[in-house]
């Protein structure tokens, strides 16, 4: 059995969050991964309310157990979907790409338990002093908008800045490495693209074949000139990006590619429109099973190995 301040403060089985992964976190994946014991994440990522509340209310049928809904604060939307999950009463809000200072208020005082995600010791500081009740620090090995440091880099000094509680995302897809991460401080772990081979998880099937397929040197990153890192597969689009980045492309062309590229490669699986983002960790996902298997068998791991952690101590 696994306790920490998350299992407590959340009430639930194991200090597991499956990631907001924008376009592809819905109402059935987080139901999911709540039924198992962790808690599952439905992604606002740039959906109007409309969209989120379905997934929301769908959520709701699926699962009688905690649930979270990620917010991605560079959402034309973001100020709807704050409003949303307070009317929907929704027990955890994390958030991703941003500052949610301005929305902190209204969240607690309805409740809600806010764990931004952070990837720097500034934004975790900020974040205590707006009333964030744990925070989820997030290495440059994930998939999606990264920051700039590992994970092994940034954990612990987001450890170290707060007394806050401290999940580790970004580069965990078995046990070992959420071990590792425990053995940084952290209390918990968030993971997205182990998550992608689930059952459950409603994505085209040539996205779910490339990660399956993915090797060590499979993800890249693109965006860093226009300010909006994002590790994505080593595609023919994000190749031509990446071209097209450094050959002097103008910011209004860049926008062009980039303009609904993630729900080209979620929902179609184009490989030569479509941003299929992914974490460094798609190598060591090898198989599809279910949400509930994935949950069990990081869990049993992170047990293992946090218990042989001690062999080598004489
Ligand atoms: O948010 C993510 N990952 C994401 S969001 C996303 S959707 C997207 N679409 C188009 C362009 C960009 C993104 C895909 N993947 N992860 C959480 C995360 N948040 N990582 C880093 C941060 C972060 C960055 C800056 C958090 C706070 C922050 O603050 C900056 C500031 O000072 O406002």
């Amino acid at each position: 059995m696994i306790e920490t301040p998350i299992t407590k403060m959340l009430g639930i089985k194991y200090p597991l969050f499956q990631g907001g992964m924008a376009w592809i976190a819905d109402g059935e994946l987080a139901a999911s991964v709540s039924n198992a014991g962790g808690l599952g994440i439905i992604a606002a990522g740039n959906a109007p309310r409309e969209v989120v509340e379905k997934e929301i209310k769908k959520a709701k049928g699926l699962t009688d157990k905690p649930f979270g809904v990620n917010i991605m604060l560079m959402s034309p939307f973001a100020d709807d979907i704050a409003n949303l999950v307070v009317e929907e009463n929704v027990k955890v809000v994390t958030t991703g790409a941003g500052n949610p200072s301005k929305y902190m208020k209204a969240w607690k005082e309805a409740g809600i338990i806010v764990i931004p995600v952070v990837a720097s010791v500034a934004m975790a500081k900020l974040m205590k002093r707006v009333g964030a009740d744990a925070l989820i620090a997030e290495g440059g090995e994930s998939g999606g908008h990264v920051g700039e440091l590992t994970t092994i880099v940034l954990v612990p000094q987001i450890v170290d800045a707060t007394d806050l509680p401290v999940l580790a995302a970004g580069g965990i897809a078995d046990g070992r490495q959420a071990a590792a991460t425990f053995l940084l401080g952290a209390v918990g772990i968030q993971m997205g693209t182990r998550f992608l081979s689930a059952k459950e998880c409603n994505i085209n099937p040539v996205y779910k074949e490339k990660i399956l397929k993915a090797n060590d040197l499979c993800t890249m990153v693109t965006g860093k000139r226009v300010g909006h890192p994002v590790r994505s597969l080593r595609t023919n689009f994000a190749r031509k990006y990446a071209e097209a980045e450094y050959s002097g492309a103008s910011d209004e062309e860049l926008d062009r590619l980039g303009t609904g590229a993630l729900r080209l490669a979620v929902k179609e699986g184009d490989l030569e429109n479509g941003c299929f983002l992914s974490g460094q960790v798609a190598a060591m996902v090898n198989k599809e099973e279910s949400a509930e298997d994935i949950v069990l068998d990081v869990m049993k791991g992170l047990e293992e190995t946090l218990k042989g952690a001690m062999k080598w101590v004489k």
